[in-house]
């Protein structure tokens, strides 16, 4: 491990959502390893977990004056930004989204009194949706520009960032990654005896319901399977398309065999007692809910969308799809259902491939590299 200890500022959406979820994990780890992290956002990010002495957390307080129509959250996160490095003399900013957070730590630095560095990872949304509105394109490029490194999280990601930026600024890739000490194999718990009493099988899909989840293909894929044998499918997450996929669920006439859930902070207790993830999305720059599922021996039918390719290996630890084939995804997974050997063999080719590419370890110890480059750079 390298000797010297960093002072590093992180900054995420800290609500429920995937790049809010690596950015606190990552924090947490880092803290283990001895590094001061100061998490500077709009509130204390959800999985942060008990105390830790080399964790600090500083609010973003957003006021709402009535003079100005929107409340001015990149100016006031920008400015604390800004006042918390200079307090405590922090070496770097690492920031999660090019928009706003990318250009809030290139105003912050020009208030910084020291020199200070900027890393900004890229998780999808801010290029993948973003990056195709044209007020907005010119920002996000001088947001990757400006910063000292760039990560991204997954080869996909960096190729579409190339081509819908047009820019060439060297991109780092750093897969997300799963704490295999939280996300693991447990055995038979009440759970599964909750939701599978007479040895359903049990399939799942979180997300935040948003329409790129296409989350009606994940009750079209199951309504085909539950035609051909017992089986139960939990729905975890809230979002814009939750009431049209419960009416849809109804209307299906599959009520029974479906469970809403709502939103959930820790899912890795019931990730470990499901059989199959559907994730059939139109977007996904990595797919982290599918890592947690790997982790805990879960294979995982997907879309072939974005980064899922890279972390699905087809035909070993799942399989991924062109967006929208329900039907050869509902085949696949009536197959990998029906076949016990085959399922167990999915099911352990998952683990390894979870803690062995993308254990939390090798993550961080990239991210760490990547900073003291960094450092040692003009
Ligand atoms: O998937 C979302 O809508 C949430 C979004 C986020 O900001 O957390 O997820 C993005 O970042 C995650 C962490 O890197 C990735 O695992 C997700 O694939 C990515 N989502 C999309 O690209 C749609």
């Amino acid at each position: 491990m390298t000797e010297k200890r960093l002072k590093i500022g992180i900054t995420c959406y800290p609500t429920l959502g995937g790049s809010g979820v690596i950015a606190t994990e990552l924090g947490k780890l880092l803290a283990e390893k001895g590094h001061q992290v100061h998490f500077i956002t709009s509130s204390m990010p959800f999985r942060l977990g008990k105390y830790h002495p080399n964790i600090f957390f500083h609010e973003v307080e957003v006021n709402h004056y009535s003079v100005f129509r929107y409340p001015p959250y990149d100016l006031t996160l920008a400015s604390r930004m800004a006042q918390v490095a200079n307090m405590e003399k922090l070496d770097i900013l690492h920031v999660h989204y090019a928009v706003p957070h990318a250009i809030c730590a290139f105003l912050a630095k020009q208030m910084i009194h020291h020199p200070i560095k900027i890393i900004t990872t890229l998780h999808g949304t801010d290029i993948t949706v973003l990056g195709y509105d044209d007020t907005l394109k010119d920002m996000i490029r001088f947001g990757i520009e400006q910063s000292d490194r760039v990560t991204a999280v997954s080869d996909e990601l960096i190729k579409q960032t190339h081509e819908l930026l047009n820019i060439n600024k060297e991109i780092d890739k750093i897969y997300n990654f799963v704490d295999s000490r939280v996300y693991f194999k447990r055995d038979s718990t009440d759970l599964r005896e909750r939701y599978s009493p007479n040895g359903e099988k049990l399939l799942i899909h979180i997300s935040n319901f948003r329409p790129v989840k296409r989350v009606t293909d994940v009750v079209q894929i199951f309504r085909k399977i539950v035609h051909k044998l017992p089986a139960k499918l939990l729905l975890i997450g809230e979002g814009p398309e939750l009431s049209r996929t419960c009416e849809w669920v109804q209307e299906n006439g599959l009520n029974e065999h479906v469970v809403f859930l709502g939103k959930q902070e820790d899912v890795s207790e019931i990730l470990s007692q499901m059989d199959l993830m559907l994730l059939p999305s139109e977007k996904e720059s990595f797919g982290l809910v599918a890592l947690e599922a790997m982790s805990c021996g879960v294979p995982v039918i997907a879309s072939n969308a974005g980064g899922l390719p890279e972390l699905i290996d087809h035909g070993q630890s799942g399989f991924t799809y062109p967006v929208g084939e329900v039907e050869a995804m509902a085949e696949s997974a009536l197959g990998l259902l029906m076949n016990e050997e085959q399922h167990k063999s999915f099911s352990q080719a998952s683990i390894k491939r979870a803690t062995t590419m993308f254990s939390a370890d090798k993550m961080v110890g990239i991210y760490e590299d990547i900073y003291f480059q960094t450092l040692t750079e003009q």
